[in-house]
């Protein structure tokens, strides 16, 4: 028999959101074969026990994968806490080693929704090499990431944000749109060119019902294809969290 894997997952504090999908992705372990093991830390836990807790992780050889779910209580540095993930259990490949290593495209792990949504793109037929991409959002985990994954498919990269001037003007010479802004609906038909390939990253919740960044009903009849919320990017995001966990196994 092969050897065991092991994901190790810790969530702190009790944000509903976090608590959902840290349980789909220990029900996706479940169903793979991965051994997941969780680590709840009550919301006043200190950013020294946490990270004592990650040096422990990091020490046990049974441990392949090592993931700190986000966001984290205001009182405790992320930051802080990333760079103590030993960067070959970094399964969310969030490590500045990682995210250098991505930078100059030598990289063992992918940032997991950022990588599930060039998987998505590739699904769809549409080639990314000499497109126009635009990608609305700029953060660390999705925005940054994800424009330097489609720059090494040949993509012709846009990164838009809260600043950028015409925003619709940018997002309509799209031939593939990116959106994760986090605002309902953000994203309008009149915003999307005909045939595009429309990406919506998005997870808010409105009175308990979840929608993502883009209008779906109106946009998916201009798009040539467009992803859902939920059953999108959020089971890929999952599913390439497996792949990252078996390929931490593989290197160590
Ligand atoms: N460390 N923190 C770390 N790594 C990550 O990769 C994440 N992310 C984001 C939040 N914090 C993180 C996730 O796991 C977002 N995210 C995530 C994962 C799974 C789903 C959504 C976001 C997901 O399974 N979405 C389902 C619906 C779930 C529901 O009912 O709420 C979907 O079909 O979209």
């Amino acid at each position: 028999m092969g050897k065991e894997i092991t994901l190790a997952v810790i969530i702190v504090g009790d944000d509903s959101a976090s608590r959902v999908y840290v349980d789909g992705k220990k029900r996706d372990c479940a169903e793979i074969g991965i051994k997941s093991e969780e680590h709840a830390l009550s919301a006043d836990t200190t950013e020294q026990e946490l990270l004592a807790l990650i040096d422990s992780l990091n020490a046990r050889s049974d441990v392949d994968g090592i993931l700190v779910q986000l966001p984290l209580p205001k009182h405790i540095n992320a930051q802080n806490v990333i760079m103590r993930i030993d960067h070959q259990k970094d399964v969310d490949a969030f490590h500045p080693i990682n995210v250098g290593k991505i930078m100059v495209g030598n990289f063992s792990f992918l940032p997991c929704t950022p990588a599930g949504v060039m998987e998505l793109i590739k699904e769809s037929g549409v080639s990314i090499e000499g497109k126009e991409c635009v990608v609305v959002g700029r953060s660390n985990i999705v925005g940054k990431p994800q424009a330097m994954l489609l720059l090494h498919e040949n993509g012709t990269v846009t990164i838009c944000h809260s600043r950028t001037k015409n925003l619709a003007d940018v997002c309509r010479r799209a031939d593939i749109l990116v959106v994760a802004v986090g605002k309902s609906r953000f994203i309008t038909a009149d915003m999307v060119k005909d045939g595009a390939v429309v990406i919506d990253v998005g997870m808010n919740r409105e009175d308990g019902k979840l929608c993502g960044d883009v209008d779906f009903e109106s946009v998916k009849e201009k798009a040539f294809a467009i992803t859902p919320v939920p059953g999108g990017v959020g089971p890929m995001t999952r599913a390439i969290l497996m792949r990252n966990t078996v390929t931490a196994a593989k290197l160590r």
